[in-house]
């Protein structure tokens, strides 16, 4: 059985994240959605609300389940038994970035592969702060994420401008 973890912020999950979720899921037997509980940075969605959203918006994908970490990725993947780290790739501007951590994560685990997804093209200018950045003017983000997480980022950043 192969299992995968997919880590990041989704803060919160956009079309581009459900996207490489959802061809994950039919890659691997397992795929677990790591959400990175970082108490140096302040995300707009707290962990748990961060869980919710992208639990309700998975429950389709009888494979995938979504849980909170803290610490390295490679940690997560192991207490997971994963052998495999899932990223996607947008453009040659996260390749760097990407590159840099796989190597790193294979230093610290050779025993786990990172493996990446190219965005679909329809996503690929998409990301978590390019939606909240648009929802900051109260733009449409109909085309960025579900209703219910659109719904949600309109009314957090409503709460936070009161
Ligand atoms: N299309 C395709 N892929 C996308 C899209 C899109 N439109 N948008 C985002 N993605 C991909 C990103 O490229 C990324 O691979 C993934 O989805 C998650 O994206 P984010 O932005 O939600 O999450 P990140 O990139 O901020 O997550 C960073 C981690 C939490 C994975 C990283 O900081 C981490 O592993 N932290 C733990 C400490 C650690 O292990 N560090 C690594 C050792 S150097």
């Amino acid at each position: 059985m192969v299992i995968a973890v997919y880590p990041g912020s989704f803060d919160p999950a956009t079309y581009g994240h459900l996207d490489v979720i959802r061809r994950a899921s039919v890659s691997f037997d397992k795929v677990i959605v790591g959400v990175l509980h970082n108490s140096a940075k302040s995300p707009l969605f707290s962990v748990e609300e961060r869980v919710n959203i992208l639990e309700k918006a998975t429950k389709d994908m009888p494979n995938v389940t979504v849980k909170a970490f803290e610490g390295l990725s490679v940690n997560f993947a192991r207490e997971n038994h994963a052998q495999v780290i899932v990223r996607g790739l947008r453009a040659v501007t996260d390749f760097e970035f990407e590159l840099q951590m796989a190597q790193t994560n294979r230093v610290l685990a050779p025993d786990v592969d990172t493996v990446f997804l190219t965005t679909s093209l329809e996503y690929a200018y998409l990301s978590s702060t390019i939606m909240k950045e648009v929802a900051s003017y109260d733009g449409d983000l109909s085309k960025f994420a579900p209703p219910e997480i659109t719904k949600a980022v309109k009314e957090k950043m409503h709460d936070l401008k009161k």
